[in-house]
């Protein structure tokens, strides 16, 4: 097969015992694409973008090119145009034709001819331009170099329309590179936008100085694509972007950082080689629990980690240790403590690079972690040193993750420890229901006393235990979680779920498949609420991603018309209801409600006289009232809490539980009513 199609082109141009070897392998990569670009669905079809940039991105790192342009052109072509110093077009010595003819059609010939300027190899699968050759339609490759623009054209997955041919004079230098993937190949050429944006604005922040435009000229009306080097200089009206970061990562820590309150001002940033790994650093602590470690190896986003990760957190602990001791005797930080709250980028660059793992995203290299650990925790000790302000903000960060670790781990033991000594014995709060099937059972959580004793009259006791909270409790600015877990009030609600908490939780062992939180439709409720769901997230996600926490909807007003009773659940249903004028009385007690009801005994003729109670907390209802609009499972409304996006959900919770007050106020006021109802 590769032998007939070498004879075919035999006859065109005078191809040798080496061109075999070309032709097979790119028949190779057609016929398996999966082993080169990982599938041929929109993943691979992106790759081949990548492979291309990634190149021109090489002659950035090597300081060679600035100014890279990506641009998604009409009939799903792709055209990068680059500033660096061109591919090379002369004769190559072994395969006797141009360098440039070699770059595309031999796999894996990138690296080979750059020698020093050239000693990154990027690409996930290393395979570089051929590859993309290989599975285009068509590619036209342009170099401006030595003073003359060259082009050469290929057709039908890599073969070369004649020569690399010299057009005419030039003083520009860099390299073009249009291709249109092949629809045999991929049956969807589709290319996303926003994922090309992410891509390069990721790109852009890993190569400092490096400017990355990208342009959507799919939908452009008219366009000469060779009148101009860069297409943006036409400046047609399409969607755009450009990406300069002049402090790369640490811009990117910054940028990462926007919506959080920092520790410390200054950003921690160091770049420096060892051993033969370039190693990049860039962090900040902010005011906040969780950890964003993001960390690249030769650019490429390792999602699971690997050597210089490992190198990086053991040198972080160390040398944040290290600097704790020499000014007051503490116990040592775990990994963990120097963990939260820390804003931290690593990328390594090495020559020859090993990935591992389920989905090759972890760096295998063990000269990384070395590497990492020596540069990093040299510069980070003098960034102590040299900034005692920021030194003593990370190390009270860290000595606060310390303390809240140990009281955790206290009230977690306490929890357990009375749940082992007292083994299922329930609070004496709680409520609870008849069946021990949890499939049908539910626990409201009520705010207060007085609500907690009108729903354990108003339930079905079959099904349904009542747990009332002290609102007061809960309710401390900034609560710690660990406080939280402290509380006997938590305490009683854990040994009442029955899962128990930590490293021994157990979501079979859930005593109620329905965990309804009940609290007021007011601000002090919001922020009730809002602990709870946070305890939750942070401690019992699994309650949550199993659908079994719920928010119950209280009425927001009873309207009577006459002796006809109805509820509204919003503002939108009291005004659909009784129109805009009438006056809302606020609260009820029992003498106000034997009032209106001697009235209407009185007079019945004035039967159509309506009245709108607003109910500003459970504990305004009495037992009847608080079972027909929120308790029966037949008439209340419930929403259901989800976690759809973990990412999205920490962010609110940060939101929620940072000092930005008035963000917070804001976001709960805005929020409050927000809910896919689930009747
Ligand atoms: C090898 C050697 C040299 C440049 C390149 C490759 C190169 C490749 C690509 C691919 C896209 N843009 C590129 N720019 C440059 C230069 C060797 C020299 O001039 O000494």
């Amino acid at each position: 097969m590769a032998e007939k199609l070498a004879k075919k082109i035999e006859k065109k141009s005078s191809y040798g015992a080496a061109d075999i070897t070309v032709l097979e392998g790119l028949e190779a990569v057609r016929r398996r694409p999966g082993m080169y670009i990982g599938t041929t669905g929109s993943d691979g079809l992106h790759h081949l973008v990548w492979e291309i940039f990634d190149n021109s991105r090489d002659e950035a790192m090597g300081g060679f090119c600035d100014d890279i342009e990506v641009a998604l052109l009409p009939d799903n072509r792709v055209r990068v145009a680059d500033n660096g110093r061109g591919i090379p077009v002369d004769i190559h010595q072994k395969t006797k034709v141009s360098a440039l003819e070699t770059v595309l059609t031999i796999l894996h010939a990138g690296g080979k001819f750059g020698g020093e300027g050239y000693k990154v190899s990027g690409g996930l699968h290393g395979v570089g331009a051929a590859v993309v050759n290989a599975l285009s339609v068509s590619m036209r490759a342009e170099v401006h170099r030595d003073g003359a623009y060259h082009v050469q054209e290929y057709k039908n997955g890599g073969k070369p329309l004649g020569k690399t041919k010299k057009i005419g004079p030039s003083k520009l230098h860099g390299t073009i590179i249009t291709f249109e993937p092949d629809a045999s190949i991929f049956p969807d050429r589709t290319f996303d936008w926003d994922t090309i944006v992410a891509h390069m604005r990721q790109q852009a922040y890993l190569v400092k100085g490096m400017r990355v435009s990208i342009l959507d000229l799919r939908n452009a009306e008219k366009f000469d694509d060779e009148s101009v080097y860069y297409l943006r200089e036409l400046k047609i009206d399409a969607p755009s972007v450009t990406f300069y970061f002049e402090g790369g990562l640490r811009s990117l820590v910054a940028f990462q950082n926007r919506h959080q309150e920092p520790v410390h001002k200054t950003i921690f940033y160091v770049e420096k080689e060892q051993d033969g790994v370039t190693v990049e650093v860039a962090l900040q602590y902010v005011d906040d629990i969780t950890a964003r470690l993001s960390a690249f190896a030769n650019n490429i986003y390792t999602a699971e980690g690997g050597m210089h990760v490992t190198g990086f957190k053991t040198a972080l602990t160390r040398t944040l240790n290290a600097s704790a001791k020499a000014s007051k005797d503490v116990d040592n930080f775990t990994g963990d403590d120097v963990l939260e709250g820390l804003t931290a980028v690593v990328s390594v660059k090495l020559r020859e690079i090993q990935f591992e793992g389920q989905t090759k995203a972890k760096l295998g290299s063990v000269e990384a972690r070395g590497a990492t650990d020596a540069v990093f925790s040299e510069a980070f000790s003098t960034f102590l040193e040299e900034h005692p302000e920021e030194a003593r903000s990370i190390l009270g960060k860290a000595t606060l993750a310390m303390k809240a670790r140990k009281a955790a781990k206290a009230a977690k033991d306490s929890i357990m420890r009375k749940g082992a000594l007292d083994g299922m014995t329930l609070p004496g709060k709680l409520a609870d229901c008849q069946t021990k099937d949890a499939s049908e059972s539910e626990i409201f959580i009520v705010e207060g006393d007085s609500a907690g004793g009108t729903a354990k009259t108003g339930r079905d006791r079959r099904t349904q235990a009542v747990l009332p909270l002290r609102g007061k409790i809960l309710n401390i600015e900034r609560a710690r979680l660990d406080k939280m877990l402290a509380s006997e009030q938590i305490k009683n609600l854990v040994v009442a779920m029955g899962t128990a908490i930590g490293d021994i939780f157990d979501i079979e062992k859930l005593r109620y498949h329905k965990i309804i939180i009940a609290t007021d439709a007011d601000v002090d409720g919001a922020h009730i609420r809002t602990l709870l769901l946070t305890l939750f997230y942070r401690h019992f996600r699994p309650v949550i991603e199993g659908g079994y926490l719920y928010i119950a909807q209280p009425p927001l007003f009873k309207i009577k018309k006459g002796k006809e009773v109805m509820y509204a659940y919003s503002d939108v249903e009291r005004i659909a209801f009784v129109g805009e004028e009438l006056p809302i009385e606020v609260g009820s007690d029992n003498a106000s409600e034997e009032e209106t009801e001697a009235e209407e005994t009185d007079t019945k003729k004035k039967s159509a006289k309506v009245s709108v109670q607003r109910y500003k907390g459970l504990g305004e209802m009495n037992s009847e009232e608080l079972w027909e609009t929120t308790m029966d499972p037949n008439r209340r409304i419930l929403k259901q809490v989800t976690v759809v996006d973990a990412q999205d959900a920490d962010f609110v919770f940060d939101m929620l539980m940072g000092t930005d007050v008035p963000a917070r106020k804001s976001f709960i006021q805005s929020h409050a009513k927000e809910a896919t109802l689930d009747i």
